[in-house]
């Protein structure tokens, strides 16, 4: 299930707050069973948010490993003959949860939500022990990837193979949940549009616990806006029809909701019920463009991070908003989720305000050629036992199952990326990626799917394009090539850009470009890191394959603190960490709500 929210039948108990923490003192978490025990509370920490900058102590924040996060917690009276369902929202890496001295569950994968029940376990009235113990360990077989070097004082350093800082902790919400033992489990949706555009169809499936199959029926309502049911349905699973339908459009979006609804036979009284929004629209990719609702869309808008000074990656609603306003400012219609999946607070606004969303799995720094073609240094293959091996593959496969499972039902989200800047001009990155493509597409066969593309693998040295169907490239012409060479850039970036359109007839997004930029550094001339030093857009409107352009990044976010590269983050964000707009952002606003006119008075 999607998420699990309060209604008539479940009710819903937040947990978050201040938990009492702990780092575990040893790397094998059975050597210090801090579970067992109450934890002091000289040491408290938040929920949601990452343990890294809460503290003063450099140990803290540096911690490889295991940490406690630890409360008590009282189970209401009024739950018993119900489900108890401990639900985490995210939990990164790796989380286990302990209920007084007993295992519950384990997760891993750090940007997904994970449940278990624990209604054997603890009687209503009853106060317990809650300790989630959590890893922010990367290996060879995570995914993300990373490397642990061990020094000879025993001393840890986690090695991050990508970009951002590796914030760890409870990043989301944890609730304790009471659901009917008769229920709903899942429910899918799958939208279409017919006749003309006039008669929308939703086709849908519910799951419903073993108990419930059995003996129940299921009723389903599609109700409008205004709150009339403009479709109803008996059964499991069906296709609705919509008359006069409003579509969900990016900039307007139309929500209907799906009310399924559990009867016990003979008995005219629920026993659960579950809301899905429903955003009618269709996505295709139609030669070398991307239409939603039969319409081509231009993507514009950023990669972005969940990324907030002191609380890390800890999901916070204010922050959440205040960038979608931000976005809208912009004339931003789009964004991606780049470099995990985002918090599905993020989605379900985005399908409220029809913001359109590329969504990313967590698979970044796939790529040992990065820094190695950088120096001119040989590396070692990417894809390899040694490296992102098989159990790295079938980590990555549940990640995407994972994701395209959470997110399936969300309007908003148009495209599925299966990684970001993965070696794709290694000979082994197709044997590791086909299997991916196949699933991804057995998953939801309603979604194009993309990678995010490296340059040293152009269009002539990528082994795996064929395989998606978006030309997703990731490119720094004028940054990291033709430094502080703003024509040769433009040059550089066109003649790429028309080889890849002349090779592969597909649409191209431009899921990165950007520059580093000092927020208060001017000069007079185009001087690198300077906010004067601003790239053109011409070369994206002179190809027409090019369907959209997301800037590199939305804000300045952090960054390992031991990458000289870098000083307290990078510095590509159009705003400044604290959400302030540098001087690109005028320049773009400028274009996306002009493009956005212009794109209005076409479809009129
Ligand atoms: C790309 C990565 C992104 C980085 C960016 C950069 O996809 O995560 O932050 O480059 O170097 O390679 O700024």
């Amino acid at each position: 299930m999607a998420d699990l929210p309060a209604n008539a039948l479940r009710e819903v108990v937040s947990l978050d707050g201040i938990w009492n923490f702990a780092l575990a003192a040893s790397p094998n978490l059975n050597d210090d069973p801090a579970w067992t025990r109450t934890l002091p509370s000289t040491l408290q920490a938040p929920v949601p948010a990452s343990y890294n900058d809460i503290f003063t102590e450099r140990e803290i924040q540096k911690h490889v490993g295991w940490v406690f996060y630890q409360r008590s917690v009282t189970l209401p009276f009024s739950w018993r003959d119900n489900l108890v369902i401990i639900r985490v929202g995210a939990a990164t890496h790796r989380g286990r949860v302990y209920v007084n001295d007993t295992f519950v569950v384990e997760h891993h994968g750090g940007y997904m939500p994970f449940e278990a029940d624990i209604t054997s376990i603890i009687q209503p009235g009853e106060t317990f022990r809650l300790t989630i113990a959590v890893n922010n360990e990367l290996t060879w077989e995570t995914v993300p990837p990373g490397e642990i070097e061990v020094a000879a004082d025993g001393t840890r350093k986690q090695i991050v193979r990508h970009d951002f800082f590796n914030y760890s902790g409870l990043h989301r919400s944890v609730q304790l949940c009471c659901v009917p033992k008769n229920h709903i489990t899942d429910v899918r949706v799958v939208t279409d549009v017919i006749n003309s555009g006039k008669t929308g169809t939703v086709e849908y499936q519910v799951t419903t616990t073993q108990l419930a199959r059995s003996n129940n029926r299921v009723k389903v309502a599609l109700v409008d806006e205004a709150g009339s049911t403009v479709a109803e349905a008996m059964g499991a699973q069906g296709t609705l029809t919509v008359d006069s339908v409003q579509l969900w459009q990016p900039g307007a979006a139309y929500l209907y909701h799906l009310h399924v609804r559990l009867f016990p036979s003979a008995v005219p009284i629920a026993a659960d019920e579950y809301k899905v929004n429903v955003g009618i629209r269709t996505v295709k990719v139609v030669g070398r463009q991307i239409h939603i609702n039969e319409k081509p869309f231009y993507f514009t808008g950023f990669g972005k991070h969940e990324d907030y000074p002191v609380r890390g990656k800890g999901h916070d609603a204010a922050f959440m908003v205040h960038d979608y306003q931000l976005l809208k400012w912009m004339g931003a219609n789009s964004f991606r989720t780049s470099h995990y999946p985002y918090d599905e607070a993020w989605l379900d606004y985005a399908d409220r305000h029809g913001v359109v969303v590329i969504n990313e799995t967590p698979a970044v720094g796939m790529n040992l050629a990065i820094m190695a073609g950088w120096h001119g240094k040989a590396h070692k293959p990417t894809f390899s036992p040694d490296t992102c091996s098989d159990v790295t593959r079938k980590n990555h496969e549940h990640a995407l199952r994972e994701l395209i499972q959470r997110d399936k039902n969300h309007p908003c989200v148009v495209m599925w990326v299966i990684a970001n800047e993965p070696s794709s001009h290694e000979e082994t990155s197709r044997q590791y990626f086909e299997p991916l493509t196949v699933l991804a597409r057995e998953l939801d066969p309603t979604r194009p799917i993309g990678y995010a593309n490296e340059k040293q693998a152009g269009p002539k040295e990528d082994k795996i394009i064929d395989l998606f169907d978006v030309i997703c490239l990731n490119r720094y012409y004028g940054w990291y090539i033709f430094t502080g060479d703003l024509s040769g850039a433009e040059k550089g970036l066109e003649a790429e850009l028309r080889e890849w359109e002349a090779m592969y007839g597909k649409p191209i997004i431009m899921t990165e470009y950007g520059a580093d930029t000092l927020a208060g550094l001017h000069t007079v001339g185009d001087v690198p890191w300077t906010e004067d030093y601003q790239m053109t857009h011409r070369v994206f409107d002179r190809i027409g394959s090019v369907v959209g352009e997301h800037v590199w990044n939305f804000a300045d976010f952090q960054t390992p603190t031991d990458f000289i590269l870098r000083i307290d983050g990078n510095k590509k964000g159009v705003f400044t960490r604290d959400r302030k707009p540098k001087a690109a952002a005028r320049t773009l606003r400028k274009r996306w709500l002009d493009l956005q006119n212009r794109l209005d008075r076409t479809s009129r």
